[in-house]
């Protein structure tokens, strides 16, 4: 399915036309019909040449432009339609304002009422400022609606049009700007819009307005349908909301893959910052939004959203003035997370980096690390080094190894006892927002990671499964009683010796304390917790019955702690904590 939409002047015949090519009758309501004036968009469609086409009426009165703008903005192409005998009026150049404001590349000149009068010098007229615009220069086409004179050009020139649009991107996240909602009895709510990308499927879960409603039913061109691909005029039968809570520019979306946004930065198209009033309207999809512009370059401009909309990057719009019935300028979004300007001459800093730097490397430089989910909902291409499901700002990447080194060796400084450091806590003070991101850095460096310890290089060196097993037994025991150890028949029987017992040690699997009394790997830390609880200074005795030890293990435990600096003996032989 192609989708084309009209645009043109009040009364120069564009939905007579969509009713020639179509049959179907594009104005929908009874008050439109009898006073012959389209106020809200209609839709029709037709086969031609094969294929299918759908085309959404736009109204010409200046009091509908925003209707038009909501008709036009998600459409590829466009239908101009200028009268012979009116020739170029206010609105013809509002619409085709809009057509390049939004960028639209593809159209179609159809210059209608040639039963009236010589219809070539307004095609002549009507293509030359065509030409001035992103349309450029296109096929004009001289019909009367009355006589059908010209009708048969038309239609190929339409199909060749077809020929010539870009074919969608059917994989891309939906975004369905919702131009229409309305109840069907015994339906419940339906939706209609302009899907430009994406497909749709029955039983989709989708997100509008944050919550997230279900596909009951499809609809393309009237038909019920299972899946529907863009580009195509659809109708969605939603299970989960109601008609009231929907209004035309909320959109349908792909959960997940977008960021609804208030404040966004934009480039200007055809009109610059500083002739911009401070209050504009905002047409973006089928979206119309209040917005607070404050300049930051000549091209460039912040605005702020009355109501925040699923933005990206690389989305185009247009800032019309409604008061003076005129489009003030283009934009394409440029960034949907823009940093906040509070310093003095920060909007002019900001103009720069615009100019100079892409978006998403700035943003990376200012967050150092983004998912790639959040870059695509974005709208930006991947940027920096990708980890993971992160990307990198580089040069944070490239410090990172090193950062990561000489944080772990001050923290093992200050914690002696430690058998290594928590992968935690070196995240946190690297403040690295993922662990993959750490076990990622750590392997450009000597350390190790395991059990959720971060280990010198050496500690972690794989013991024999026999001595694995046993330490894991011996593991069970100190869960209970941490500073009882294992007596020198028991360590025999799990075939511990004194081999096997340096090996674990090495491997930061066991603490000696002193020849053949082993601990836990953490037996240190544990024993100084237990001592800082009690009172200053305490002896030998009091530490063995806090310790719930005895005096065998007691004894050099307290050495070990001395020798660490973890405790210090008094001249009485007593002890406390340094
Ligand atoms: N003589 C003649 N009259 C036409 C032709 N096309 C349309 N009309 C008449 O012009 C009037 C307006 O036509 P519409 O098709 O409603 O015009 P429109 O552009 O859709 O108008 P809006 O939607 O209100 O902007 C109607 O009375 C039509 O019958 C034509 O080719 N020749
Ligand atoms: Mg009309």
């Amino acid at each position: 399915v192609h989708v084309i939409a009209t645009a043109g002047h009040v009364d120069h015949g564009k939905s007579t036309l969509v009713h020639r090519l179509t049959g179907m009758q594009p104005d929908r309501w009874a008050e439109e019909r009898r006073r012959g004036l389209t106020i809200d968009l209609g839709f029709a469609w037709t086969g031609l040449d094969g294929r299918q086409v759908a085309f959404v009426d736009v109204p010409g009165h200046e009091r509908f432009v925003p209707n038009m703008l909501a008709g036009i903005g998600p459409v590829p192409a466009a239908l101009f339609v200028v009268a012979a005998d009116e020739g170029w009026m206010a609105q013809s150049g509002e619409h085709l304002a809009a057509l390049d404001a939004f960028g639209v590349r593809y159209g179609l000149l159809v210059v209608t009422k040639a039963d009236r009068t010589d219809p070539e010098p307004v095609l002549r007229d009507a293509r030359a400022r065509i030409a001035e615009t992103s349309l450029g220069v296109v096929p004009g086409v001289a019909v009367s609606g009355h006589t059908g004179a010209g009708l048969d050009e038309l239609r190929a020139a339409l199909a060749a049009l077809m020929d010539r649009l870009p074919p969608p991107d059917s994989t891309a996240d939906v975004r369905l700007w919702v131009d229409r909602a309305f109840t069907v009895r015994g339906a419940g709510t339906v939706v209609t819009g302009t899907l430009a990308a994406g497909t749709l499927r029955t039983g989709d879960e989708l997100e509008l307005d944050g919550r997230r409603v279900r596909v009951r039913n499809l609809q393309a061109l009237g038909q019920d349908a299972d899946t529907v691909g863009a580009v195509a005029r659809v109708a969605v039968n939603l299970r989960g909301v109601d008609r009231d809570d929907i209004h035309r520019g909320t959109a349908l979306l792909t959960p997940g893959a977008w960021l609804r946004t208030g404040e966004i930065d934009v480039s200007l198209r055809g009109g610059t910052a500083d002739e911009l009033n401070q209050r504009l309207v905002l047409h973006l999809g089928s979206a119309a939004i209040g917005v607070h512009v404050r300049p930051l370059g000549t091209d460039t401009a912040r605005l702020k959203l009355d109501r925040s909309l699923p933005l990206r990057a690389g989305d185009i719009g247009l800032l019309r003035d409604p008061g003076a019935h005129r489009v003030a300028a283009g934009i394409e979004v440029l960034d949907v997370r823009p940093p906040s300007l509070s310093r003095r001459g920060a909007a002019r800093l900001r103009a720069e980096e615009l100019a100079t730097e892409p978006v998403a490397r700035a943003l990376l430089r200012r967050a150092g690390f983004i998912r790639l989910g959040e870059l695509r909902a974005m709208g930006h291409p991947p940027a920096g080094t990708e980890v993971g499901d992160w990307s990198v700002d580089e040069a944070v990447w490239t410090a990172l190894p090193d950062r990561a080194l000489k944080t772990f060796s001050a923290w093992s400084a200050d914690h002696p006892l430690a058998s290594g450091m928590p992968v935690e806590a070196l995240r946190r003070s690297l403040e690295l927002p993922a662990a993959e991101l750490l076990t990622a850095a750590l392997s450009a460096t000597p350390l190790t990671v395991r059990d959720g310890l971060v280990r010198r290089p050496g500690s972690d060196s794989d013991l024999p499964p026999e001595v694995d097993r046993a330490v894991r037994v011996l593991d069970r025991g100190f869960v209970e009683f941490p500073f009882q150890a294992p007596e020198a028949d028991h360590l025999a029987e799990l075939g511990l010796g004194a081999k096997e017992l340096a090996a674990a040690v090495r491997a930061g699997r066991l603490t000696r304390v002193t020849g053949n009394v082993v601990l836990g790997p953490d037996a240190l830390r544990r024993a100084a917790e237990v001592l800082a609880g009690l009172p200053q200074p305490f002896t030998v005795s009091e530490a063995r019955k806090a310790l719930d030890s005895t005096r065998r293990v007691a004894v050099p435990l307290l050495e070990s702690l001395d020798a660490a600096g973890i405790t210090e003996q008094l001249p009485d032989g007593a002890r406390r904590m340094l």
